[in-house]
């Protein structure tokens, strides 16, 4: 059968995309626009979420925008409610909202952990659980769940965050599991260091101007020789997205640069 490119298309299709007023989430809800999705994109607070859709708004993008807290269920809930009133049922869930504690293990209170285990795995899970039954009804739906290098590695002072991410790839699997039948998709993204507002502390110049060790070493580890942008997440998101992945299921495409494949620069 001749090869249709209208299969990445997003055209007719409503986007929820959790954490998108700016950074992953925003290139991620830029690139569904793009391919004829409708947008709806949620954040923390109304300043974060009214300051996006004027950045949207500028980029010729309408959006639908609202406030809601992704750990908290009934406002979830009430979230998937509106979308469905009114846009229309959810096609597409992308989990991108997440935070991070870069705490020594030792350090780090319970209730830190708790708050990236809440934010980064506990809000996937409430907002899956909430599109799920509308995909159902429509006989179709994709979920992409922004996984991470932590999710196969670990490193110091980031144990709630590669916890929280290893535990994303594996309910990844797990509604893949569950859902297959229900013609839903869910994958994962895990993207490599990507320059945004989460990892700038890990970019900033030193005091006496020289580039960042943690930047200088991730370079080192990629194959690639740079920090990932936003806009690398683009294409494969809206593969994810599309028909074009229909047969792709509890997969987590790793958008790294080629770290996780290699060793690293001989020192
Ligand atoms: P970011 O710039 O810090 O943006 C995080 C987004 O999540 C913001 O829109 C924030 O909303 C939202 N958010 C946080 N807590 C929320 C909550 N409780 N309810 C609703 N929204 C909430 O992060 P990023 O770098 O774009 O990362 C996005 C995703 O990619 C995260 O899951 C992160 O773990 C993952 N990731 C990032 C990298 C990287 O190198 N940057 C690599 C791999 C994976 P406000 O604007 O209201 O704060
Ligand atoms: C860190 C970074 C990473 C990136 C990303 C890598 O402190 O190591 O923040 O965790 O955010 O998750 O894929």
């Amino acid at each position: 059968m001749a090869f249709d490119m209208n299969s990445f298309s997003l055209q007719g299709k409503v986007a929820l995309v959790t954490g998108a007023s700016h950074g992953i989430g925003m290139a991620i809800a830029e690139a569904f626009a793009a391919a004829g999705a409708e947008i709806c994109f949620n954040c923390s607070n109304q300043a974060s979420m009214e300051r996006a859709v004027e950045k949207y708004n500028s980029n010729g993008i309408q959006v639908h925008g609202y406030v809601c807290d992704v750990t908290n269920e009934d406002q979830v809930d009430d979230l998937v409610s509106r979308i469905r009133e009114e846009v229309g049922i959810i096609d597409i869930l992308v989990n991108n909202a997440g935070i991070i504690k870069r705490i020594p293990m030792t350090e780090m209170s319970a209730e830190e952990f708790r708050q990236v285990i809440d934010v980064d795995l506990n809000a996937p899970f409430i907002c899956s659980k909430a599109v799920i039954p509308g995909m159902i009804e429509k006989g179709h739906g994709k979920i992409i769940n922004i996984c991470s290098m932590m999710s196969e590695l670990g490193r110091e002072t980031v144990s709630a965050y590669a916890a929280a991410k290893g535990g994303l790839k594996m309910l990844t699997r797990n509604i893949c599991s569950e859902y297959g039948k229900n013609n839903i998709q869910c994958n994962g993204i895990g993207p490599g260091y990507i320059a945004t507002s989460q990892t700038a502390p890990l970019r900033e110049r030193q005091p006496d101007g020289s580039r960042h060790p943690f930047d200088q070493f991730i370079v080192s580890k990629t194959p690639a020789d740079r920090w990932g942008i936003v806009d690398d997440l683009k294409g494969p998101a809206v593969f994810l997205a599309s028909d074009a992945s229909n047969f792709v299921n509890g997969h987590v495409l790793y958008v790294d640069g080629g770290i996780l494949a290699y060793i690293g620069k001989q020192p």
